[in-house]
């Protein structure tokens, strides 16, 4: 009987292999498949080959069983509806780790496990997880395909929903498979739903193996590996081997009257508004003037050092993870017209009387008749603006994924082979007090120190204490996939190989009033500061010096057209050294944990910037 089961196993395994056989001859890609599908047991395998036509059937198949649902055809023309397991709606950092040889190279802020261990206690999670299921195998690259800047990866997954979204997020196809030819090169990534088991929840990332695993949970971060996985975590790690760099940045492109474009990318931590930044509409009096802001990506930037000296950079991925709450046609039309066909919305309500989606922040219609993101009928009297998280329509992490190219505003240069010069590199944090409104790192170094002590404060609006610092230098907290110290080693070793190399800033949209009201409008208006960043990298503008850096003089932030006074802005310019001070004790608190790898020239900055604060 045994004998009968490894006999119809072996055959049934030949068959899943003749499948895969058809699509490459790259034995390290077959060799791989074959060993996860041993483990994994899926019945049958399916290769993504980019086509619409199966796309539109995998579509067909999800909605079949209720893992999608089609939205109204004349208003969301190709959207589609999912929820996830309501115990998995967003990353896990404390489930993510980096599985380095040693502890050392993962470093102190990143999760860490010995490899050998982490592999068996992997393998035994996916040990039969996909039996009775269909592994689908998606060839995607990040970045254009063919192009200096791209890397390849191959998914496998047992969930329609992933391939639905990398076939947004990411270049999939059989020429990925032509590309990579019979190169070893790619990166490996492995998903298994299991059983969504927030116990065994694991999204782990083997730099030295270029390897990814993810097991037990269906969203987003999670499970699109191509994303922060692969594109930050393992690229990150790829670019200090290389000699490149992969952050945590939106690129856009900002068009003067005359047509010149000048490129800017920039890293804010979660919940400061880059997507609005990487779509942003100028003011009117700009506008009229012939201004234009074209958004090369939202996310995510891979910088490269151009043969003309400059620091070049693309966004590799093609298409929008957004945040749904808050999207609307005043804080983002352009990122609301973008969802507006083909997308993908994750954990928003279903209006059942219209077919289509709704979230908090949408317009001022909620539906009457609609399902919450957990399944359940919701209306909004059920709504509790002090306790959203519990009774929300939509999950505040709810999500669209959209195509770039559906953006009014994508930049032309969107799929360009060398991408675009970067002439400001922009850091941002949400800080009440500290930062000013926008300054100007002195140098590279400097700038790469500026980086390195980002923070944003907790609003009310999140759930702990209000006002609570948190560090995330270059917005790369959960993101760098080595040791942090290292990291910060990485961008001062770039900033000698790139003779031409972009200016640094620090910009804060969110200081507030005495009582705690945001002072600067921000949205489009962040324009203005965007013009007297250009401006400087341009020579065209004075500073004054400070102790943090260089701060623009009051007058040349224009301010045509707001209701705001020069003296308003002088206010949102001032350094205020009392708690530059105390945030200089938090610094060394930060340094102190990230550890022995912090490199020299940090600690200098940080004695240099305590000194002149006096
Ligand atoms: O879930 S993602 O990591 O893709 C988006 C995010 O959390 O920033
Ligand atoms: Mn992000």
């Amino acid at each position: 009987m045994i004998i009968y089961y490894i006999a119809k196993y072996a055959f049934h395994f030949v068959n899943l292999l003749k499948e895969i056989m058809n699509m490459t001859n790259n034995k390290y890609v077959l060799s791989w498949i074959e060993e996860m599908a041993a483990i994994t047991k899926p019945d049958k395998i399916v290769w993504i080959d980019g086509s619409e036509e199966q796309a539109e059937a995998l579509r067909a198949e999800a909605c079949s069983t209720g893992e999608l649902q089609k939205l109204n055809e004349e208003i969301l023309p190709n959207c589609y509806l999912h929820r996830t397991a309501v115990n998995d709606v967003a990353r896990v950092e404390g489930r993510t780790f980096i599985c380095t040889p040693t502890k050392e190279e993962a470093g102190n802020i990143n999760n860490w496990m010995d490899p050998a261990e982490m592999y068996e206690k992997l393998y035994k999670l996916y040990t039969g997880a996909m039996q009775g299921r269909t592994m689908y195998v998606i060839p995607y690259s990040m970045g254009v395909v063919g192009s200096d800047f791209a890397k390849y990866g191959i998914e496998l997954t047992d969930s329609i929903y992933v391939v639905l979204n990398m076939l947004i997020m990411t270049r999939v196809g059989t020429n990925v498979l032509e590309a990579l030819g019979d190169s070893p090169d790619y990166i490996k990534g492995l998903h298994a739903k299991a059983d969504i088991d927030e116990e065994n929840r694991y999204i782990v990332h083997f730099p030295q193996d270029n390897t990814i695993m993810s097991v037990n949970s269906g969203y987003g971060g999670n499970v699109l590996l191509g994303k922060k996985c692969f594109a930050l975590r393992i690229a990150s790690y790829l670019g200090r081997k290389e000699g490149w760099m992969a952050e945590h940045m939106l690129i856009l492109g900002l068009e003067n009257p005359e047509g010149e474009i000048k490129y800017i990318s920039a890293a804010f931590p979660s919940a400061c508004g880059k997507t609005n930044l990487a779509m942003l509409i100028p003011p009117e009096i700009f506008k009229k003037q012939g201004y234009k802001v074209w958004c090369v990506g939202d996310d995510i930037a891979w910088l490269r050092v151009g043969k003309d000296g400059r620091l070049w950079a693309v966004n590799p991925e093609n298409g929008f993870f957004g945040v749904a709450p808050g999207t609307n046609d005043k804080s983002n039309p352009n990122a609301l017209a973008t969802t507006m066909r083909d997308t993908i919305f994750t954990n928003v309500v279903h209006d059942l009387d219209n077919n289509t989606v709704w979230w908090e922040g949408l317009n001022d219609n909620p539906p009457a008749n609609a399902i919450d993101w957990r399944g359940n009928p919701w209306d909004i009297s059920k709504y509790d603006k002090a306790n959203k998280a519990a009774t929300a329509g939509a999950h505040p992490n709810s999500r669209f994924t959209a195509l770039a190219k559906n953006c009014p505003c994508i930049s032309s240069e969107f799929d360009s082979l060398t991408g675009v010069p970067i002439s400001a590199i922009v850091f941002g944090g949400r800080r009440a007090k500290t930062a000013p409104l926008v300054y100007q790192s002195f140098n590279w170094q400097h700038g790469a120190f500026v980086g390195s002590i980002m923070a944003s404060e907790t609003t009310a609006a999140a759930a702990g204490a209000v006002g609570v610092v948190r560090r995330d230098p270059m917005a790369m907290r959960p993101f760098v996939g080595y040791n942090m110290g290292d990291y910060w080693k990485h961008w001062l070793d770039m900033g000698k190989v790139i003779p031409n190399a972009p200016k640094i800033f620090h910009v804060n949209w969110f200081r507030t009033d005495a009582d705690g009201h945001f002072i600067w409008p921000g949205f489009g208006d962040n324009m203005r500061v965007l013009n007297w960043i250009i401006d400087r990298c341009e020579d065209k503008v004075d500073a004054v010096e400070t102790a943090i850096g260089y701060v623009p003089k009051a007058e040349d932030i224009n301010i045509e057209g707001l209701d705001i006074s020069l003296d308003t802005i002088r206010e949102l310019l001032t350094v205020d050294v009392e708690s530059w001070k105390e945030d200089v004790q938090n610094i060394k608190e930060f340094y102190a944990l990230v550890g022995d790898h912090v490199p020299a020239e940090m600690y200098e900055e940080l004695a240099a910037l305590e000194a002149r604060l006096g």
